[in-house]
């Protein structure tokens, strides 16, 4: 039988319209596709939770893909190796509680587990805004990233989520929006973003899974945002916080719904 371009066409714009249609209330939006958010987006939807994730970029991933310095192998402590065997990521012990894994196979392995799991993953949309109610974050504003790109001048459309996590990594952007257009204050030391300090990777690691909370009614970071936007340093290419970040959103967030 020939094949008919309009099939094709349909074919892709009816299951695209599909869903949008269902995720336009969910019990999580999740902004952002690196290594936080996509191990956020896996445990929730494990627990039986409608998750959707919003990535600006085409790549799912993040800043994984180039490991450190395009070097693609990525570093993880022990603490975080059991994330790795949940999601059958292949790693090696390099030293005593420093274990080694290709960044290829760790992103390429996170993106299909955690799109396996249940999560709706939306790519080249850009969370450009939040929805608000006098007292909490209840949802996201999107547009295109490639309107965005362009510079057009284009009204966005809105989703609905329970909650929102941050999970746009050092550019804390959800964060940004809220602390500059909505009135009250982040749950930070100063009510503002207290910005990401230069690089201590044992200190930071461990601050990322303190820092890893709600920050506004209805809106949690993680991963490096949950850094930058309690005042955490950076840590360079080792990765274990970001994935037990990721886990501890998620675990927070199941309890709260
Ligand atoms: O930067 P990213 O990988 O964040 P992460 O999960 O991990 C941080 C590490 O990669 C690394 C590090 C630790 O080792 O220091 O930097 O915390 O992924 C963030 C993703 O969010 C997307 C962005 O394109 C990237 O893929 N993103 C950022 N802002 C938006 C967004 C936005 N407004 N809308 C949609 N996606």
């Amino acid at each position: 039988m020939a094949l008919n371009e309009i099939i094709i066409t349909k074919a892709i714009i009816d299951r695209y319209y599909e869903k949008l249609i269902s995720n336009l209330e969910t019990d999580v939006a999740i902004v952002g596709g690196g290594p936080a958010g996509l191990v956020a987006g896996y445990y929730l939807a494990k627990a039986g939770k409608k998750v959707a994730l919003y990535e600006r970029k085409l790549s799912i991933g993040g800043g994984m893909w180039g490991g450190g310095m395009m070097f693609n192998e990525i570093v993880v402590q022990k603490e975080a190796c059991s994330i790795l065997d949940e999601f059958g990521v292949r790693y090696q012990e390099y030293q005593d509680n420093y274990f080694v894994s290709d960044s290829v196979e760790t992103v390429s392995t996170l993106t299909s587990k955690t799109v396996k799991a249940g999560v709706t993953i939306f790519n080249c949309i850009c969370v450009e805004d939040v929805v608000m109610r006098p007292d909490r974050v209840v949802g996201l504003v999107l547009n295109w990233s490639s309107v965005e790109m362009a510079g057009l001048h284009v009204d966005p459309l809105a989703v609905r989520s329970k909650y929102v996590v941050d999970a746009t990594g050092h550019a804390t952007e959800v964060v940004q929006v809220v602390s500059r257009k909505v009135p009250g204050k982040l749950m930070t030391p100063t009510g503002k973003i207290e910005g990401e300090k230069s690089m201590w990777a044992d200190n930071a690691e461990k601050l990322t899974m303190e820092n890893t909370r709600e920050v506004f009614p209805g809106l949690y970071v993680a991963g490096m945002s949950a850094n930058a936007t309690y005042g955490g340093p950076r840590m360079g290419p080792i990765f274990g916080g970001m994935l037990l970040s990721g886990k501890k959103v998620a675990t927070e967030l199941v309890t709260k719904l």
